[in-house]
């Protein structure tokens, strides 16, 4: 053996004792990664060019902190000491400050929150949830949550600390982009992706404004940013709320499901929205001269149900998209592609960055992962 490599692994062994963890935490690690790649789309690697982009984000840096707990089994335990079943069960559409709109046997109306849940709101209440009412005072009052099945949150931008939950209880989120005025930002979408896979959220990607588009060269680049995330499985629709391109493709995988709408400012969801249905009536705004940015037209997340019993989950645009309680392992666990190679890195706990036979990097050299997606790893892993 290269005398070069044994000094390696020597020096590998030195850091893995350092990087001791406990049994039955590596126990838990490895039932995790076992049930990932089960879940995973199978697919065999496969050579190609792709375009790299080497586009600044500009977003907050990811939050960093360690035991991170498994997202799918995480849940919010609010106002404990009441158990459901005493009151009628509603749906939130709408959070006001103290406030919420609530859907219940097919009637909307207004409820105060309790005390301790107007208190915590930001994390315990979001559009989405399911909670209980206590109608016997005046008016109605949210006294409960029940637990949640997925959530797309992000830290809190004046205090990291905390959590704000952006919408609960979703099958999909549909992040959107646009192909100009704002102009398409790949780098948004490997963040949201690691975000979405951290609450258990299935994502769609939608670039809206195809209408925009010139020649055919412009749409044939949009599709070459869109094919690592084709390869991985994710669904990829072209839409024009304008034309009404692609929107009955979209229509068709939000049927019955719960879907939450995301990305910049001016991109066109509430616009999408409402060409999905037109009595989802959300108010749009137009984009500024100068940047092409959008005006935060939409303030607050807004639920509609759609004639097809579809949920659509209206949001503000968002600025910044900081990673909630992200750490190393659970960004290599996000970047699914990788786990093809799990196993054949020459290092067991290979961080796929500098490490002497790393199988990722060799993929990402050959072509078999997107060197796009490659960058935006080493780019997310450099903010922890
Ligand atoms: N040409 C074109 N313009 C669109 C399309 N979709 C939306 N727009 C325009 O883009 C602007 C912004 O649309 P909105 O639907 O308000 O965007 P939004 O993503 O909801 O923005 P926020 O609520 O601020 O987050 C409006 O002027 C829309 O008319 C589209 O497919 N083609
Ligand atoms: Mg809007
Ligand atoms: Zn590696």
């Amino acid at each position: 053996m290269d005398p070069k490599d044994k000094a390696e692994i020597r020096k590998e062994a030195l850091r893995a004792i350092h990087r001791w963890v406990p049994l039955e935490e590596q126990k838990q690690r490895k039932l995790r990664s076992k049930e990932r790649r089960a879940n995973a789309p199978r697919k065999r690697p496969r050579k190609r060019e792709w375009g790299t982009e080497d586009e600044e984000d500009g977003f907050e840096p990811v939050s960093s902190r360690p035991g991170t707990e498994s997202k799918r089994a995480r849940q919010v335990e609010v106002a404990g000491e009441v158990s459901f079943g005493a009151g009628r069960v509603a749906l939130i559409v709408g959070v006001q400050r103290g406030r919420v709109r609530v859907m219940v046997d097919g009637e909307e109306l207004e409820a105060s929150l309790s005390q301790e849940l107007a208190r915590t709101q930001q994390s315990s209440i979001a559009v989405g949830d399911f909670v209980e009412l206590d109608e016997e005072g005046e008016g109605a009052r949210v006294i409960a949550v029940r637990a949640r099945r997925s959530s797309l949150a992000r830290p809190d931008p004046a205090n990291a600390d905390r959590e704000r939950v952006l919408a609960a209880n979703i099958d999909l989120a549909v992040v959107v982009l646009s192909v100009v005025s704002p102009p398409l930002r790949p780098a948004l979408i490997d963040r949201f992706l690691v975000a979405l896979d951290y609450g258990g959220v299935s994502p769609v990607l939608c670039v809206n404004k195809v209408d925009l588009l010139g020649d055919e060269s412009e749409r044939d680049r949009v599709l070459e940013i869109l094919a690592p995330y084709r390869e991985l499985g994710i669904p990829c629709f072209l839409t024009s709320a304008e034309s009404g391109e692609g929107v009955a493709d979209l229509r068709s995988v939000l049927a019955s499901k719960t879907c939450v709408f995301t990305g910049h400012s001016g991109v066109g969801k509430s616009s999408l929205l409402n060409a999905l249905d037109p009595s989802v009536s959300r108010d749009t705004g137009g984009v500024r001269e100068g940047d092409g940015k959008g005006r935060h037209t939409t303030t607050s997340s807004a639920l509609r149900v759609m004639a097809t019993g579809a949920r659509l989950i209206d949001t503000p645009g968002i600025r910044t998209f900081g990673l909630w309680k992200l750490d190393a392992e659970g960004l290599r666990r996000s970047f699914r592609e990788f786990e093809d190679f799990r196993g054949s890195c020459r290092f067991r706990d290979c961080t796929h960055v500098h490490e002497p036979g790393c199988a990722v990097v060799e993929a990402s050299r050959s072509g078999a992962i997107a060197p796009s997606r490659y960058a935006a790893y080493r780019r997310l892993l450099g903010e922890l």
